[in-house]
């Protein structure tokens, strides 16, 4: 049976600038394009209702947003930081907590990777180009686009080396970075100014990625294989 995976949805103002539940729909159709059943997680700001409504789920995707507040990595905010919101934050590392307890299959993708870093007692480099100290590419591409912007390297024996082999190129919309991993996570991919660009979990299956996949899948099938194999992990878990 096809797996159910909860999307965390943002919020955000829609076009008569009410607050409203928001999801690029790249993201629930390349999960329904690797097999899966896309559901909406809407954010509520009440804790309380996510072991029920993570037990509808069989796999969790924590997708691209806003910065996260270094408050959680015990820093003051940056003048570089950018849009922040403590209660999303709040919400969403509560809904991580809740997947992670459930032993759920985790996919993060840009800001759900940086979020799961943090909720896991790791760091964030707040502003790449003025925090990094070496010479950084342009991480912060203007344009969303379907193509790619620069190279990763993948570490031998990850997960994402038998997805993809020993590197592949991959888009780039992102300020900030993982400083220091958080607990039980192994970086598995950097680009070659040495930025952090994705990242495991050595005991439960929690993949990371700072690049955008939803959106290269819109372009070609480079990145069906980082789905796929979410997906099929997702269908060892019990929907409701
Ligand atoms: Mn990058």
């Amino acid at each position: 049976m096809s797996p159910i995976i909860a999307i965390v949805a943002h919020t955000d103002k829609n076009r008569f600038d009410m607050p409203a539940v928001s999801i690029p729909t790249a993201y629930t159709q390349a999960v329904e394009k690797a097999g899966g059943i896309p559901l909406i997680l809407p954010f509520t700001g009440n804790s309380d209702l996510l072991p029920r409504m993570a037990a509808h789920a069989d796999g969790f995707l924590f997708p691209g947003g806003f910065d996260m507040d270094p408050a959680y990595f015990n820093e003051a905010p940056l003048p570089e930081l950018g849009r922040v919101n403590r209660e999303l934050d709040v919400f969403q590392v509560a809904a991580f907590e809740t997947a992670m307890e459930m032993k759920k299959p985790v996919l993060g993708i840009c800001r759900g990777a940086q979020l799961i870093n943090v909720a896991l007692g790791g760091s964030l480099f707040q502003d790449i180009a003025s925090q990094f100290g070496e010479p950084v590419l342009d991480h912060m591409q203007k344009q969303i686009h379907f193509g790619t912007d620069h190279p990763v390297e993948i570490t031998r024996g990850s997960r994402l080396f038998g997805m993809f082999g020993s590197g592949i190129m991959v888009n780039s919309r992102h300020h900030q970075s993982v400083k220091d991993p958080g607990a039980g996570l192994r970086i598995t991919a950097k680009s070659p100014d040495g930025v952090v660009e994705a990242l495991e979990h050595t005991a439960l299956p929690i993949d990371l990625v700072q690049w955008h996949p939803e959106l290269m899948m819109l372009g070609n099938q480079a990145m069906a294989p980082l789905f796929s194999a979410f997906v099929r992990s997702c269908k060892g878990g019990s929907a409701v």
